[in-house]
């Protein structure tokens, strides 16, 4: 099955430009094959010459082959020669690897927070080197961290205060987070952006879950009217693939359970889950082929072997 690269992250952003009208800062969310790209860009000074430089840096960061964290830095830095330049921080999140990948020059803060097991919530902050993408580009530094699903990653520009992480809860929901770093820490003298994102690489496994709970339900209703044997074969079949597909045998235990209750009330003469599970066991004592059992058996006899080895 196609990972879903689009939804590495989940994100929030909350900004307000020092005068009305245009901001000088900006950020970027792009899914990219096998990453998401992060970034906030913070072009020098304010207003519509800094917004100029801050949109030419987003199309810089929009171009097709943004892979390579140095060549795509030097590549910013060339095209920003000809405006106020920028500060800025990337980010590319890939959940192959459970690492971030990360490159910042000037002074956008960045802070990765991380819920340990015992609740505590650790900060690490994202510094990078000083200088100014177009102007005066320092020896790049790409940093690799360390990230597992619930990270949450916030980068804001010098319009919001330092201390803007000390006392966030990651566990909030990320507009909440984006708000209230911008209500209570905006300094008052720039334009001001907050991005905040979390890494949610188990949206993958949970949509595919998903997907295989919904044929599995659809195998068991067309099972339950038809009640021949091609019904249940399908689902027998259904359950070899979801185990090639590397599910376990506990998620195809609550998949089952999950199809089972999901029944109700669309199977003609089942009320109730107690009604699916009953007729439904009854068929698989007799033609004795559900994919669980499926799993303990060599695919060419799926009527013969021991189902104690996918029990136990
Ligand atoms: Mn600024």
């Amino acid at each position: 099955m196609e990972p879903i690269t689009t939804q590495q992250v989940e994100w929030a952003v909350a900004s307000c430009p020092l005068d009305p009208g245009e901001s000088g800062d900006a950020f970027m969310v792009r899914p990219l094959p096998g990453a998401t790209l992060l970034s906030v860009v913070d072009g020098l000074g304010h207003g519509p010459a800094a917004a100029v430089a801050a949109r030419r840096a987003l199309d810089l960061l929009s171009a097709p082959d943004v892979g390579d964290p140095v060549a795509t830095l030097r590549r910013c830095h060339e095209g920003l020669k000809a405006t106020r330049g920028v500060v800025l921080t990337v980010a590319w999140v890939d959940p192959s690897s459970d690492a971030m990948t990360w490159l910042a020059v000037g002074n956008v803060q960045g802070v990765l927070l991380h819920v340990n097991g015992d609740g505590a919530t650790t900060r690490r902050p994202l510094v990078g080197s000083g200088g100014v993408v177009g102007h005066l580009l320092p020896r790049l530094r790409v940093t690799q961290s360390a990230i597992v699903p619930g990270d949450v990653i916030v980068l804001a520009t010098d319009g919001i205060r330092a201390d803007f992480a000390d006392h966030l809860d990651p566990g909030d929901s990320l507009q909440q987070v984006a708000d209230t770093i911008l209500a209570g820490h905006r300094t008052g003298a720039d334009d001001a952006l907050v991005l905040v994102a979390r890494y949610q690489r188990e949206i993958e496994v949970n949509h595919r879950l998903a997907a295989i709970e919904d044929r599995c339900a659809r195998a068991l209703r067309r099972h339950l009217v038809a009640g021949d044997e091609l019904t249940l074969h399908e689902a027998y079949e259904f359950g070899r693939s979801a185990l090639d597909e590397g599910v376990g045998v506990m998620d195809m235990a609550l998949i089952l359970w999950h199809a089972v209750h999901a029944q109700r009330p669309t199977s003609p003469g089942i009320r109730n889950a107690r009604d699916a599970s009953r007729r439904f066991s009854s068929r698989v004592s007799r033609l004795s082929r559900w994919p669980i059992e499926a799993h303990a058996r060599p695919a060419t006899s799926p009527g013969g072997g021991s189902t104690n080895a996918a029990r136990s």
